[in-house]
């Protein structure tokens, strides 16, 4: 069974898939540990990663690398953040053919216009594409993908852009018209009145995506309350994750004068051997190593 199909089922299955963020193979074993139904390859966690603004300056090349090496060591289906899809639907139909091979089980493209600026960012430029655009954008995605049930989820980020709810269904609209998948709408008010009000209005056949970042209230619960919603992406948490975990740690160490006090704290190096799968490293010396 494809990962695109593995995602449809969950999503129809629990009604809401958890989708957790992931920016390198590791976070994405510890999130499929964890127990969520599919990864996050996001761009502003690779670019955070890279000590870059998300501000379409990580190349394809180097998110796709990333996307392939999670893949090989986690079987959760993996929705690929490609941004604007790296240019015009020239550029949207060579990034399909590489992100469906690489494994991803999905792709989020967003109508903004490239390069792009991350959307929670005060006073962004938030520049969109014309719906005409866009909508081929979306087209040359499904003409692309070779496995009907790799998702193509048109994100419309017309509140981000500052633009009034009728435009963002209007866009919702036109990408279900040429077949989008899923819609993901994208928000940066501080409350989720503004999500909210558009997934009631939305009328639709397509399901919603969510990335509740800038509005945390808006739980599982809540979200699943609103109906029509199918997927949830917890959007940089494993990066604000990681960079709590060392700066705290690292602050600690030069506090205590060394690693004895926080040594008990953090995991052990044999916990890393296990993530690291050293336990298969050991037979196959067993075996093999004469
Ligand atoms: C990402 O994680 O790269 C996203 C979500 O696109 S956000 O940063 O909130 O736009
Ligand atoms: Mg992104």
């Amino acid at each position: 069974m494809s990962k695109g199909r593995r995602l449809r089922d969950r999503m129809a299955s629990s009604g809401l898939a958890h989708v957790m963020a992931a920016h390198s193979p590791l976070s994405a074993r510890l999130a499929e540990e964890a127990g969520f139904d599919g990864l996050w390859a996001s761009g502003f966690e690779l670019s955070a990663l890279y000590g870059l603004a998300d501000v379409s300056l990580v190349s394809m090349t180097q998110h796709l690398e990333m996307l392939r090496a999670m893949a090989e060591q986690s079987s959760l289906p993996i929705v690929a953040d490609i941004d604007t899809g790296f240019g015009n639907a020239v550029n949207v139909v060579h990034a399909i053919r590489q992100y469906e091979r690489a494994g991803a089980a999905a792709v989020v493209i967003e109508d903004k216009s490239f390069p792009k600026v991350t959307s929670l960012v005060a006073d962004g430029r938030q520049d969109l594409v014309r719906i005409e655009e866009f909508q081929g954008k979306i087209a040359a995605a499904l003409a692309t993908r070779i496995d009907p049930d790799f998702l193509v989820i048109a994100r419309t980020e017309a509140l981000i852009a500052g633009l009034s709810e009728q435009e963002a269904l209007k866009r919702a609209q036109a990408y279900e018209e040429v077949g989008a998948d899923m819609i993901l709408v994208h928000s940066k008010q501080k409350t989720p009145a503004e999500v909210e009000s558009f997934v009631r209005a939305w009328a639709g056949k397509a399901p919603i995506v969510l990335v509740p970042t800038a509005y945390p209230e808006l739980n599982a619960e809540r979200i699943r309350a609103l109906g029509k919603v199918r997927m949830v992406i917890y959007g940089n948490h494993a990066i604000r994750a990681a960079v709590t975990a060392m700066k705290d740690v690292f602050a600690r160490i030069l506090a205590d004068g060394g690693i004895h006090r926080v040594n008990g704290d953090i995991v052990s190096v044999e916990e890393v051997f296990r993530l690291q799968r050293m336990d298969q490293v050991k037979e196959t010396e067993k075996r093999f190593l004469r």
